[in-house]
């Protein structure tokens, strides 16, 4: 049975949205994470690609391969200086002699010139190469290898191309993006993302004619970086639900709820924190909140951050949500317009795929319900 306006394919038990996916996502290897002064193995795997993708295609979602995008997809949301920094610091790492003569096998910043250092003076761009990583790079857990800007770029490429897909006309689409983005800020990366995919995405959205765009971030972390990028513009509406920041939780500075937008933007953030040990019932409450604030926007398009690191399982969150939740999640957010799903966290590989298929899942029995 196929529902008027359901999405083509949507036959019951089939998942008929389309999945952005390019292989070049797996070369990145951050090679575990800093943490504390020590290096961890980290979470942030390619196993997590792997494992969401036989899940969606067992379900028999089609896979797109993304069309490449130039620069200016990502120069819209991020300075040059980020970008250039990206795209150069492997091959500087490499010709510095870092890997063969220190055995620093990745990038990884040492010093940063926040204003405990600079205490006013003004920011110089430092000669040393393993100086210039803490311009832009704000944690230690954030590692660059010799693949890592390639699947930065390919990340990017699918979330444009499920945007462009949204723009065409379709009801939903599915952007499996690795490395993970809503913590990239305008000129600044970290928590185990580089550039902000779901910042992409909303921009073509506009691009495309959508004349406002709301984002929903369901990731347990607050998308510092998302916000940042969007916090003093009236057109792209972030929302967020997250693990309370005030209760000891990372990103730490940011994601509070008094963070509301500025200038033209006041209004157009919204931030709701969660206690550690929120489970489902609270947890969709919030998202309630956000997709009732968000369609106060008018938005002609959305984008879903899909973190899944909520789920009760997470290694690398406190929130307790089951994969139900994160079904009706989705056939909630579905009501407020065209979605374009972004990949963001989630770690815990054995339920991993079980909890983006239920949320994409939601998203399509979301749009054909209405
Ligand atoms: C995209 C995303 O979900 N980024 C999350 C970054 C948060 N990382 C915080 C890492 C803190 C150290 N992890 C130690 C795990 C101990 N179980
Ligand atoms: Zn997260």
């Amino acid at each position: 049975m196929r529902s008027e306006g359901g999405l083509p394919g949507a036959d019951a038990g089939r998942l008929g949205i389309q999945i952005v996916w390019h292989e070049d996502c797996l070369l990145h290897q951050p090679g575990g994470e800093v943490w504390l002064g020590t290096r961890d193995a980290g979470t942030e795997v390619p196993d997590r690609a792997t494992t969401i993708l036989a899940a969606l295609t067992g379900a028999g979602a089609p896979i797109v391969r993304p069309r490449r995008h130039d620069s200016a997809t990502v120069l819209a949301v991020h300075d040059p200086g980020l970008v250039d920094h990206l795209a150069t610091i492997w091959a500087d790492w490499e010709a510095g002699g870092y890997p063969a003569d220190y055995g620093r096998d990745r990038v990884v910043p040492y010093v940063f010139p926040t204003e405990a250092m600079l205490a006013g003076l003004p920011l110089r761009r430092p000669a040393a190469t393993h100086a210039q990583v803490g311009m832009f790079c704000y944690d230690t857990m954030t590692l660059i290898g010799p693949g890592t800007w390639e699947a930065v770029r390919a990340a990017t490429d699918c979330a444009a191309t499920a945007a462009a897909l949204i723009t065409s006309g379709r009801p939903a689409a599915y952007a499996l993006c690795r490395p993970p983005g809503h913590h990239a800020g305008p000129a600044g990366y970290g928590g185990s993302c580089y550039l902000n995919n779901a910042a992409v995405a909303a921009q073509a959205l506009r691009d495309g004619g959508a004349a406002r765009v709301a984002i929903i971030d369901i990731d347990a972390h607050h998308g510092n970086g998302t916000q940042a990028i969007f916090y003093d513009r009236a057109d792209v509406f972030y929302g967020s639900v997250h693990v309370d920041p005030g209760a000891g939780w990372f990103p730490h500075y940011a994601g509070f709820a008094a963070e509301r937008g500025s200038g033209p933007g006041a209004g157009a953030n919204r931030n709701v924190p969660l206690s550690p040990g929120t489970g489902d019932e609270p947890w969709l409450a919030a998202v309630d909140e956000l997709c009732a604030d968000a369609g106060k926007h008018g938005p002609e398009a959305v984008v879903l951050s899909l973190g899944v690191d909520a789920a009760s399982a997470d290694p690398e969150s406190p929130l307790q949500v089951t994969a139900a939740a994160y079904q009706a999640a989705g056939e909630r957010i579905a009501r407020l317009g065209p979605v374009a799903a972004v990949q963001e966290g989630g770690y815990d590989l054995p339920s991993l795929g079980e909890y983006v298929l239920g949320t994409l899942t939601g998203l399509q029995s979301g749009r054909t319900a209405q």
